[in-house]
């Protein structure tokens, strides 16, 4: 097991997780979140984890670190039988020698796309609902119990709904027990080996007018959980903004603000808290020219954080890496015209963006915590 005492060599653990990182700046995002009681952080990993600069980006900006691949089964499982922590290890235990918070993701990522192809070939015997139940319940056990020291907010489930028919994914896990076993046993699990942790569903719904059935299909598992007794928190909002449906006319997708109000009244209607989990803003379709196309992201990421910071449960904003040189939205599809994306605060040579400043001033405007 990891916890801050372990990894922090010596020197006094905090016992609440903190706001602020060792090293942040006093004007940082995290400083000003920090100010209204709120957590602000990012996502680190793979090529851009060893780029120093970038680094020192995140400890500077950031109170709070998510990894963005290094936990999740494809990562942590070469097989049924072994671990690999390495990676993992890694970003957490930077980030506890710099005093920044982190965030778990994910335990289950319910979708067969992003399970390892091992899972599926896996033998599930004479009895497959209980070696289904088995191999999850050990997986998610042995993984919150190794960081409940250090992590105190896991995305435990990721994406277990359909946003094309608001149904529940099936993964080979859940054809042998059964979608709604294994997202309980996974949540149950959780609770049991980090019992101190805030327990988050995640997912994408948004606020696009035709992501009506992804919504209804989030909230009706989320009710479903609450009435089973499920040990369900909070709901991560994952805030790809404009990402699915970035060729309409303004380029941003059209949207359905009330309906997003409305979700997000259910959401927190049923006592849940909210996250901004993984926020960016994808610009396929707009403007080549930078300072249009980042004045235009900067007020949708404005208007979107007015928006989720009127909601006094949310206390948590995190962007989905802080500089454009290391968005996984570069590698999607490819602008129109050729050039980078511009979908995050800090461009590639890691300079302050608008969409920065939009982040501060949301919060900056917001009620405190
Ligand atoms: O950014 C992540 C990218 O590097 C990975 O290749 C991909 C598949 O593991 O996952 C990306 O992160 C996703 C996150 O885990 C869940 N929500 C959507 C994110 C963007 O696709």
């Amino acid at each position: 097991m990891i916890d801050r005492r372990g990894v922090l060599k010596g020197a006094a653990a905090a016992a609440a997780l903190p706001l602020l990182g060792a090293a942040t700046a006093a004007d940082s995002l995290a400083a000003v979140a920090a100010s209204k009681g709120l957590r602000f952080g990012s996502t680190v990993g793979g090529k851009n984890f060893e780029d120093p600069a970038y680094r020192a980006l995140n400890v500077a900006q950031c109170g709070l670190i998510v990894p963005e691949n290094a936990m999740k089964w494809v990562a942590l499982r070469p097989d049924a039988k072994s671990f690999d922590f390495r990676a993992a290890d890694a970003i957490v235990r930077w980030a506890v020698d710099n005093r920044m918070g982190v965030r778990g993701h994910t335990l289950l990522w319910h979708s067969p796309q992003w399970m390892p192809d091992w899972v599926t070939r896996h033998d599930y015997g004479a009895q497959p609902a209980r070696e289904a139940a088995r191999l999850l319940a050990d997986h998610v056990g042995t993984v919150a119990a190794r960081y409940a020291g250090v992590i105190d907010s896991f995305d435990v489930v990721n994406e277990a709904v359909d946003s094309d028919t608001g149904g529940l994914r099936e993964t080979a896990l859940s054809k042998a027990m059964g979608a709604e076993n294994a997202i309980d046993l996974a949540f149950r699990t959780a609770r049991q080996a980090a019992p101190g942790a805030q327990l988050v569903y995640n997912d994408y719904m948004s606020w696009q007018d035709d992501g009506g059935k992804h919504r209804d299909g989030v909230l009706r598992l989320l009710e479903a959980l609450k009435k089973r007794g499920t040990p369900v928190d909070a709901l991560g909002v994952q805030g790809h903004l404009g990402s699915k449906y970035s060729d309409t006319p303004t380029g941003l997708g059209s949207l359905d603000v009330r309906a997003w109000r409305r979700f997000l009244d259910d959401a927190t209607g049923m006592g849940l808290d909210l996250l901004v989990t993984e926020l960016d803003v994808h610009d396929n379709p707009l403007p080549a020219d930078f300072a249009v196309r980042d004045k235009l992201v900067a007020d949708h990421t404005r208007a979107y954080l007015d928006l989720m910071l009127s909601y006094p449960q949310l206390k948590t904003i995190m962007c989905w890496g802080l500089s454009d040189k290391y968005s996984w939205l570069q590698g999607l599809r490819p602008r129109p015209d050729g050039l980078p994306k511009r979908p995050l605060p800090f461009d590639a040579d890691f300079a302050p963006k608008p969409m920065r400043d939009a982040i501060a001033a949301a919060i900056k405007a917001a009620a405190p915590r």
